[in-house]
C-alpha cells in the first residue's frame, strides 16, 4: 500500500537575506509563484549554530541553550554533550517511519575537536538514515572541502565540483533512485551564500555591475540615538563600501547554484511523480548586515539579520500568495511534524505553520516574539562586540533591553528601518507594556497552554 504521507524537502541557505530572494528567478517561479511567501519571517537568534539548534528542536535559544557558534557555550559539542541530538525533528520523523537524509551544514564546528582543531568525525547523529554533512570550519578551504558520507570522510576539490552542485547531485540521486515507498524528509543545507561565498565558475560573469542595496539605514549618519556598541563603529569608509559591494556580488553568484538546485530538484520530483505530494520549504538560518546601521555580519536585533526569506509550496498550499503573520525558525520543526502526523515533544516552543497554508488562515496568531543574544568570551569578535540583549518585536515596535542598562525602541510605522530610537520620549504606558511582554517571553517555555508558555506570551493582544 502506498504511504499517503507527504515528502518534505527542506532547503536551508546560510546567511541569505530576505531581499536576496529577488535574485533567485527559478526559486521565484517554482516556489514563490507556486506557494506561500512569508513577508514577515524571522529567526529568534540571528546566528548560525543557535538558529540551527532552534530549527532542529523547535525551541527558543534560552531553552535549548546553544548560545553561540563556539564551545563551551555553543557549537556542535554543546549540542552533542547535552544529548540534544536524541530528540530532533529527524528522530521524530524517523520514528514515524520517514526516510531521513541530511546534506550540507549541520552544526558549527562539527568535524572539529572540542578545542577547535580539525578532527574528522564519523559521527552520524540519531534519526538520520543518510548523512552527507560538512566537516570543519566554513566548509573547507579555497581548494578542498570534506563531507562525511554516511560515516566515511570524502575530500572534494572545489575546482572540480562546487559544493552546492554536489549537494544537488546527491539530492537528485536520492529522489530519483533511493527514495522508496516510505515518505522522505530531506534536510538540504548548502553553504551558500555565507562568507566567503564561493561561487561556481559558470556564474563568474554575473552581477559584475550590480549595486549594493543602500536602504535609508545604510551607513547610518547619526547613531547618537543608539547604544554605545553601535556608536563605537565609525562610518564605513569608501574602501569598506567597495568591499561590501564585491561581497554582495559574490553572494548573489553563489546563490545561483542554489537557485539551479531548486529547479533540478523540482524536475526530479516531477519526473518521479512525487511533486504533488511533496512540501518544499525554502529559508535561511539568519540574514546579514551589509552596511545597515554601519554594521557587517550578524547577531544584532535590527531587522536585517533576524529577518529571513521563507517560502513554502506543497499539497493544498495556495499558490502565489503572501502571508504577513509572524513566522519563526522555531516553527519549522513543529510544521514538519504536523505534516508527518507526529505530535512534537512538549519542550517545543514553536507552532505549526500549517494553518497559515490554507486559504483561510486563523484570526488569532502570535502578535510578538523574542529575539535574544548572549555573548561569551570565546565567540568571534563581531558577536562579542554586541552586549547581551533581549528584544521583543511586535507588529509595530522593536524594543531592546541590553544587559548594560541601555534601551532601544523603534516605532516601525514611521521608521521601518530603525533610524530613530524613541525610548526616551516614549510614554510610560508604552514602555511598561513592552517591558511586560518582553519579561513574559524571556522566560517562556513550551508551546502548551500553561501560563508560562511561549504561545500564550506570543499571542497576547
Ligand atoms: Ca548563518
Ligand atoms: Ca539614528
Amino acid at each position: 500500500m502506498v504511504d499517503p504521507r507527504p515528502n518534505i524537502l527542506f532547503v536551508l541557505a546560510d546567511d541569505m537575506k530576505a531581499s536576496d530572494l529577488d535574485h533567485t528567478p527559478k526559486t521565484q517561479s517554482l516556489l514563490v509563484d507556486q506557494g506561500v511567501k512569508f513577508t514577515k519571517a524571522w529567526v529568534s537568534r540571528s546566528l548560525c549554530c543557535p538558529s540551527r539548534a532552534t530549527i532542529l528542536r523547535g525551541q527558543y535559544t534560552h531553552n535549548h541553550k546553544v548560545w553561540v557558534n563556539v564551545e563551551p557555550s555553543g557549537g556542535f559539542w554543546n549540542f552533542f554533550d547535552r544529548g540534544l541530538e536524541n530528540s530532533t525533528v529527524a528522530t521524530w520523523l524517523s520514528a514515524a517511519g520517514y526516510d531521513t537524509i541530511l546534506m550540507g551544514k549541520y552544526l558549527n564546528r562539527y568535524g572539529l575537536d572540542r578545542h577547535g582543531n580539525r578532527a574528522p568525525s564519523t559521527h552520524v547523529p540519531p534519526g538520520w538514515d543518510e548523512w552527507y554533512a560538512w566537516e570543519g570550519l566554513y566548509g573547507g578551504t579555497d581548494n578542498t572541502y570534506e563531507i562525511n558520507e554516511n560515516g566515511r570522510v570524502v575530500t572534494y576539490q572545489r575546482s572540480e565540483t562546487h559544493d552546492t552542485d554536489l549537494h544537488a547531485q546527491t539530492a537528485e540521486n536520492f529522489i530519483r533512485h533511493t527514495a522508496g515507498s516510505a515518505p522522505f524528509f530531506m534536510y538540504l543545507a548548502p553553504n551558500a551564500p555565507h562568507d566567503p561565498a564561493y561561487y561556481a565558475p559558470r556564474h563568474a560573469s554575473m552581477f559584475t555591475g550590480t549595486a549594493l542595496p543602500k536602504p535609508s539605514s545604510f551607513n547610518e549618519a547619526d547613531v547618537s540615538d543608539k547604544p554605545q556598541w553601535v556608536q563605537n563603529k565609525p562610518r564605513l569608509s569608501s574602501t569598506q563600501v567597495s568591499n561590501l559591494t564585491q561581497f554582495y556580488r559574490k553572494r548573489l553568484r553563489a546563490l545561483q547554484s542554489l537557485d539551479e538546485m531548486v529547479e533540478r530538484l523540482v524536475n526530479a520530483l516531477s519526473d518521479t511523480g512525487k511533486l504533488s505530494n511533496t512540501y518544499i520549504v525554502f529559508t535561511s538560518d539568519n540574514g546579514i548586515y551589509l552596511g545597515e546601521h554601519r554594521l557587517q555580519a550578524k547577531g544584532a536585533a535590527y531587522n536585517a539579520t533576524p529577518r529571513i526569506p521563507l517560502v513554502i509550496r506543497g499539497p493544498g498550499v495556495p499558490r502565489g500568495v503572501t502571508r504577513s503573520q509572524m513566522a519563526l525558525n522555531n516553527d519549522l520543526a513543529p510544521t514538519f511534524a504536523s505534516w508527518a502526523g507526529v505530535v512534537p515533544p512538549p519542550f517545543v516552543d514553536g507552532r505549526s505553520l500549517a494553518p497559515l497554508l490554507t486559504s483561510s488562515p486563523p484570526a488569532t496568531w502570535r502578535t510578538a516574539f523574542l529575539v535574544e543574544h548572549r555573548r561569551t568570551p570565546e565567540e568571534f569578535a563581531y558577536v562579542r562586540a554586541i552586549p547581551n540583549y533581549s528584544a521583543v518585536r511586535t507588529a509595530r515596535y522593536n524594543y531592546v533591553e541590553y544587559g548594560t542598562g541601555e534601551r532601544e525602541l523603534y516605532d516601525l510605522n514611521p521608521d521601518p528601518t530603525e533610524l530613530t530610537n524613541i525610548y526616551n520620549s516614549a510614554s510610560p504606558t508604552l514602555r511598561a507594556e513592552l517591558k511586560s511582554r518582553l519579561d513574559a517571553l524571556k522566560t517562556c517555555s513550551r508551546a502548551d497552554t500553561s501560563a508560562t508558555s511561549c504561545k500564550i506570551a506570543e499571542n497576547r493582544r
